[in-house]
């Protein structure tokens, strides 16, 4: 995968676990991605423009950009905090970005697909979206302001492109995953699309179109440039030639903009549309979509307070698979630590610490090339690359757990701890330290920084996240002859 981007988010406000856990994910993609020897940039950011941001900046009685160079720091400082790999952090305020949003509206305005007219109707300022009046029940139950709105626009003729659009998705079947959201898509797509409106006039945050400055560019059009602008365009043709097309990971939330707005944009501007979109459900609190909006929304930092960063990645990642909604409960989370990172991985790591220094003096053993373990790895990771394949990092982690798993009851049952030292005892010490070797680098694109200090702790040198595979976690790597130290407990329980 050579470009992976995140939504850019709304500087309204500060970030929640709904964002994080889009970014998280797209993290732990990414990083596997690169783990199989694969280039991947990827890209985060923010949305900066629009009715939304201008609000929350007057609430505040503060200039739209002051608000955002404010509310953009609880971003970066959330993603350092939780050990985001994104190689550029993007704004929709930066010059860089200006450029490629004029060079695509000059390209659409010259291609004919965009004309003035005037827009009247309701407009909901939490989703940024011109709405009909059937879906303003929906949207006030959840608290989402819906406004009135005259004014004159510039429409984009998105009603072109319904037939290239079906013959795109019908041409690229894995456009949208999961077939749940690309049949969601086509489902709009087959009632008809409507042209949309692509400028404002009553506000004045925004990027002034080319050809008429008296309008600012609708917040939409504008936000979705910005995957084009971190890759290069317009100026840089090899770089942006080398990086495009990219995978867009979203919530289902902004399906149409991503699945029909965007590549109908992109095929009016002469530019591929993406390689695919992968579309993931709600986390919901109390049977509600979390939202900034609802009010009902837990802040990441929180829970890192009480997980742990890592805790926290393996929690998002393993328990709420990739599509569906999924409940979020603080119960649930403790249930999942404790099962997964305490008991199993951390009691691993901690068994075979304290047998081999104690047992072996502190010298790791190497593994038994036949041992039966060695046929779990091999099938551990086939599953994971399976998975990690189809965007099912809870499934993937699930199968690496179980090797995990395997190991612990191959102590279990030779009792290593009952054992006198002698080549019996350091064959089965050898397996279970080649087992946590291999899952340091499995479950490293979810547990980073859990990997290292596992790797270091049975005596390797550099990172898990330098191994590729499929080699690296072929039995046997393990050397042994390596000094192995006990350290405190990786994650220590946590009372319920
Ligand atoms: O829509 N569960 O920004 P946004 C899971 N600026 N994910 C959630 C979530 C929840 N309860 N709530 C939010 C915007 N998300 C635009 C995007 S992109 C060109 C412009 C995640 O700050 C999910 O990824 O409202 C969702 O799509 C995104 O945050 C919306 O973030």
């Amino acid at each position: 995968m050579r470009y992976l981007t995140t939504p850019i988010y709304y500087v309204n406000d500060v970030p929640h676990i709904g964002n994080a856990y889009t970014t998280v994910t797209a993290d732990a993609l990414a990083r596997w991605h690169r783990l199989c020897g694969e280039e991947t940039f990827f890209l985060t950011g923010t949305d900066e423009h629009g009715l939304k941001v201008q609000q929350a900046a007057e609430a505040n009685g503060v200039t739209p950009k002051e608000w955002a160079d404010r509310t953009v720091v609880r971003f970066r400082e959330i993603w350092d905090l939780l050990n985001i790999s994104n190689d550029d952090f993007i704004r929709t305020t930066e010059p860089r970005h200006y450029a490629a949003v004029k060079e695509v509206l000059q390209r659409c305005y010259d291609n004919g697909d965009i004309y003035l007219g005037h827009y009247e109707g309701l407009y909901s300022v939490a989703d940024e979206a011109y709405v009909t009046p059937d879906e303003v029940p929906e949207l006030e139950r959840q608290g989402r302001k819906v406004i009135e709105m005259k004014e004159e626009n510039y429409f984009f003729k998105l009603s072109k492109y319904e037939q290239p659009l079906l013959d795109w998705y019908e041409s690229h079947s894995g456009f949208v995953q999961p077939t749940i959201r690309r049949n969601e898509a086509l489902g709009f797509i087959r009632q008809g699309l409507r042209d949309f409106s692509i400028s404002r006039t009553s506000i004045d945050w925004g990027i002034p179109l080319p050809w008429d400055a008296s309008h600012v560019t609708y917040v939409w059009f504008d936000a979705l440039t910005n995957y084009l602008t971190a890759a290069g365009f317009p100026d840089d043709e090899a770089r942006f030639g080398d990086m495009w097309p990219a995978v867009h990971m979203i919530g289902k939330d902004i399906l149409r903009f991503h699945c029909i707005y965007w590549p109908a944009m992109l095929m009016s501007a002469g530019i591929e549309p993406p390689t695919s979109v992968l579309v993931h459900g709600f986390l919901t609190v109390g049977g509600e979509k979390m939202s900034k909006t609802a009010l009902n929304q837990i802040a990441p930092a929180d829970l890192v307070a009480d997980f742990g960063v890592d805790g926290y990645r393996y929690h998002f990642l393993r328990d709420q698979p990739f599509g569906p909604d999924g409940a979020f409960s603080y119960e649930g989370m403790v249930a999942r630590y404790n099962a997964d990172l305490a008991n199993n991985l951390g009691n691993l790591l901690s068994r075979v610490a304290t047998v081999v220094g104690t047992k072996c003096g502190g010298v790791g053993p190497a593994p038994d090339p036949n041992s039966a373990l060695g046929e779990k790895a091999t099938v551990a990771l086939d599953a994971a690359t399976t998975a990690w394949g189809r965007v099912a990092p809870s499934i993937a982690l699930e199968e690496t757990w179980r090797l995990i798993g395997a190991a612990n009851s191959h102590l279990e049952n030779h009792e290593p701890w009952k054992m006198e030292p002698g080549a019996d005892l350091e064959r089965i010490m050898g397996d279970a330290l080649e087992v946590l070797r291999i899952v340091a680098i499995l479950a490293y694109p979810a547990i980073p920084a859990s990997s290292d200090t596992i790797w270091e702790r049975i005596g390797l040198a550099g990172s898990p996240g330098d191994a590729r595979l499929p080699g690296a976690t072929q039995w046997g790597g393990y050397p042994g002859g390596l000094p192995v130290v006990k350290g405190d407990a990786l994650f220590p329980r946590i009372k319920a």
